[in-house]
């Protein structure tokens, strides 16, 4: 049983809330444990949608749970607990949606950004605040920042460490979409549906294609697509998508 996250799965979508409000959805290591069960669990679902309880996403590394870690202690939290979280994000085979409730601060920014979706609630801010307390960006941060910002962004929100708005997130293209707060639940929940009843295996196939886009010279990438669409094509829901079109109505895709 989680203590430190709450799991709802319907309709193929998997919703996760990290469940610490009172510190800011703080990664504690109970935290990083229960959230990395959880979305391994989710990736047996269609789609997972990742928030925060109460006002924030969460405020990164438990600042109280970090004390008189050595050098090694350090190096051993981020190996042997911050990669596999992130992990569970990048190589799940189903859309990962970050909605960012509230402000996302250190690795709890770069949870967001591990995600293949951020929708971010219009007061919501990321803050990459390491450099506040003489870190690094880490969670993946140093990689995922200035793949969607350019080096130059990546480099002032990192040596700045100031929070970038939801607004601001999107018009840089850090995020999807930063939607009006009142609007945030619904348009979550519309988006989350609309990938669950989504093509699955071509979602798995695209993350690949996509998230090793930066690491691969162009040959590689055209065979690796060459390979992805074969198995697309020879999918079911190819065929329904095709026969979808024919007959003008919407597709009801399965996942084969
Ligand atoms: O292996 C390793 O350990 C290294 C890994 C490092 C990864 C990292 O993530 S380093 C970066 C850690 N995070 C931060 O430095 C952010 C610290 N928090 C803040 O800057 C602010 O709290 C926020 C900007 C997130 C929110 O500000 P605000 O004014 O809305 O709320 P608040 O009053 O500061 O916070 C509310 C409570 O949450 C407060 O507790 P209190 O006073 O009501 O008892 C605050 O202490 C607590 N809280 C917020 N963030 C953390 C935290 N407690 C522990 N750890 C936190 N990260």
């Amino acid at each position: 049983m989680a203590e430190f996250v709450t799991v709802e799965t319907e309709s193929g979508i998997c919703r996760i809330t990290l469940n610490r409000p009172e510190v800011m959805n703080a990664l504690n290591r109970g935290l990083r444990r229960d959230l990395t069960v959880a979305l391994r669990a989710g990736w047996s679902s269609r789609v997972i949608v990742l928030t925060g309880a109460g006002r924030g996403f969460c405020s990164g590394q438990d600042l109280t749970d970090a004390e008189g870690l050595d050098e090694a202690g350090f190096e051993a939290t981020l190996n042997d607990e911050y990669v596999p979280m992130i992990r569970a994000i990048t190589d799940a085979p189903v859309p990962v949606i970050a909605a960012v409730n509230g402000v996302a601060a250190g690795a709890g920014a770069n949870l967001a950004l591990a995600c293949d979706l951020v929708i971010a609630t219009g007061s919501a801010s990321f803050i990459q605040a390491f450099a506040r307390i003489g870190l690094i960006p880490d969670a993946g941060g140093t990689s995922f920042l200035p793949r969607r910002v350019g080096l130059q962004r990546a480099m002032g929100a990192a040596l700045l460490a100031e929070p970038v708005s939801a607004g601001q997130a999107e018009a840089w293209g850090m995020i999807w979409q930063a939607v009006p707060d009142e609007r945030f639940a619904d348009v979550v929940a519309a988006r989350a549906s609309q990938l669950a009843r989504g093509p699955t295996g071509a979602f798995a196939a695209l993350k690949q294609a996509l998230r090793g886009a930066f690491d691969q010279p162009l040959e590689a990438q055209l065979a690796l697509e060459a390979r992805l669409q074969a198995v697309c094509g020879a999918s079911a829901d190819f065929r329904e998508g095709v026969a979808a079109f024919q007959e003008k109505r919407a597709p009801r895709f399965t996942g084969q």
